[in-house]
């Protein structure tokens, strides 16, 4: 086995956008693409010599020959020790979970999340740090840099590791471990949750649907629900992970999961229900037709994770992504503690974590997690509701209608605009730019702007600062909304309107959010001209 020198010439576009480097799976698949990013990964952070790299993904197309390109790199670069999970598989909670536990130097995590997968969907490749966090700022852009520069790239002329066979092999002078994907993260989960008070709950004939999305939560959800916690079998639906995830798109929104939807709005819906995404890491609750918005999740849970033994001594801080509602941020002034508002993207989050200033983190894009790992998690929601559940006696409708009694109700939607074109999305934000100074004071659709800014941020921890951020209108009374651009999506623009209002009155926390919001969404297109700029008439998902 020899390690061979590739030359190569710099590709284009090979820059990380939100979360890790996305694209159409045919352009993953092109000469060179996949070997030209690991290649600038390794020369970014100093060389792979003498370290050790968790690697994994989420089962999708390509999931398979990636990892084996992946370790023929490594090995050819000088790497020790790999650890990958069985057939490829780590959900991306259980890949930073396992770099934490086993104290490697970094992680690759194959997925592209919640995109579509299959040869004419998307993939993608995550890098995460020896914190079990995806890779900082400063870091992704030193691998960027490395794009557009490289010439030559090093792999081993070797034969494919056997992924299926748990057990220790060599590869080169490298060491590859294949391990069991879900039994550290399994043992971690059991740790922090109720277990006893969970498998009370189901004992006692509570009903449950997780709708895996043919992804890869498949495997953990029936190992830790229908196994150690005694959920009925059947609980976990779309269990098996399939490389196109069945065809569907593994995004857990009422939109995509439309057959939870169903399940928990059908006559005899369970308790209680869930989803999770391609990777693992979003999450959806549900009750009895009883949708929980995920910025309302992560409120609900800071008002109780104390519930839980893991946190039982009080949450240290908060910390939610801008475009998240400000639900979250009553509960932490009434608790006394912290709440930071960073840019979108869990990277942002890592600082606050390894400094013990947040321990619970959360995105209205269904992401939500604490200081156990260095990503959202979604498992962990799930076990977190049920722990909260079972320790309150309360079901999920119950539970939302006291915290917005005592707390008050934030008025949520997101609405996205997917596969615009590039200019017209471009024009419409700089439009937004350019009245930025001269709307406060002004009305727009019968509301009062009070601030109008670009958000930029300054980390508390390592002084970074980040600007164009997203365009945040607020308006008297609470109400807001937010203007973005995708930093996920593979085709066009995707552009994302966020909208909110603050209610308080007693007699105004039932309204359906359409009704609630119907001034802000009108205040968005006039701001906006959203339907002039794109020509859509409506938006393509709203969750
Ligand atoms: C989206 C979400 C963001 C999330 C990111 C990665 O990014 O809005 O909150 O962190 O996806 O999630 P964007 O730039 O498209 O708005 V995942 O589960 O796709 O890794
Ligand atoms: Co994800």
């Amino acid at each position: 086995m020899t390690a061979q020198i590739i030359a190569t010439q710099p590709i284009d576009g090979q820059k990380a956008g939100t979360s890790g480097l996305r694209k159409q799976t045919r352009v993953f698949m092109a000469p060179h693409f996949l070997e030209n990013y690991v290649q600038s990964i390794l020369n970014g952070i100093g060389g792979a010599s003498g370290k050790t790299f968790v690697v994994g993904g989420d089962g999708r197309y390509f999931n398979d020959r990636a990892i084996q390109v992946i370790l023929r790199m490594a090995a050819a670069n000088g790497a020790t020790h790999v650890i990958v999970g069985q057939n490829g598989i780590l959900s991306t909670p259980a890949a930073s979970h396992l770099i934490r536990k086993l104290g490697t130097d970094d992680g690759f995590i194959l997925s592209a999340s919640h995109n579509p997968g299959g040869i004419d969907a998307d993939f993608g490749l995550k890098f995460n740090m020896a914190n079990g966090g995806p890779a900082t700022e400063a870091v992704t852009q030193a691998i960027f840099e490395q794009t557009t520069t490289l010439t030559e790239y090093r792999i081993l002329d070797a034969h494919d590791v056997d992924l299926a066979k748990i057990g220790e092999t060599t590869l080169g002078d490298m060491k590859v471990s294949v391990i069991d994907s879900v039994s550290d993260y399994a043992a971690m989960m059991s740790e922090l949750f109720d277990f006893e008070a969970i498998r009370a709950l189901f004992a006692g004939g509570f009903r449950m649907a997780f709708d895996a999305m043919h992804a890869v939560t498949g495997p953990y959800a029936t190992a830790i629900l229908e196994g150690t916690l005694g959920a009925p079998k059947g609980t976990v639906l779309n269990g098996v992970p399939s490389p196109d995830f069945g065809g569907g798109h593994p995004d857990p929104n009422p939109i995509w999961a439309h057959q939870l939807m169903d399940i928990m709005t059908g006559h005899d819906a369970p308790d209680f229900g869930a989803a999770s995404d391609g990777d693992g890491d979003r999450n959806m609750i549900v009750g009895r037709g009883a949708y929980v918005t995920p910025s309302d999740s992560l409120a609900l849970i800071a008002a109780h994770a104390h519930l839980a033994p893991g946190y039982k001594a009080g949450l240290s801080g908060v910390a939610r992504s801008m475009p998240t509602s400000g639900a979250v941020d009553r509960v932490a002034k009434a608790k006394g503690i912290p709440c930071f508002e960073t840019p979108t993207g869990w990277k942002f989050f890592g600082t606050l974590l390894d400094a013990g200033k947040a321990n619970l983190c959360g995105e209205e894009s269904a992401g939500t997690g604490s200081d156990h790992i260095r990503e959202k998690d979604g498992l962990w929601a799930v076990l977190m509701w049920l722990n909260i559940i079972a320790a309150s006696g309360h079901s999920v409708a119950v539970l939302m209608d006291n915290h917005w009694t005592t707390y008050g109700r934030n008025y949520y939607s997101r609405h996205d605009y997917e596969a615009v074109d590039s200019d017209a999305a471009n024009g419409l934000m700089d439009h937004l730019r350019s009245q930025l100074g001269s709307l406060p004071g002004h009305h727009v659709a019968g509301l009062t702007v009070t601030e109008a800014d670009e958000f930029a941020y300054r980390d508390p921890v390592d002084d970074s600062y980040t600007s164009g951020q997203g365009i945040r209108v607020m308006f008297s009374g609470g109400s807001r909304v937010v203007f973005r651009l995708s930093g996920t999506g593979t085709q066009g623009a995707t552009i994302r309107v966020y909208l909110e209002r603050v209610e308080t009155s007693p007699n105004q926390l039932h309204l359906t959010p359409e009704e609630a919001l119907a001034e802000v969404i009108a205040a968005a297109e006039e701001l906006a001209e959203i339907k002039t700029r794109t020509g859509r008439d409506a938006p393509d998902v709203i969750t």
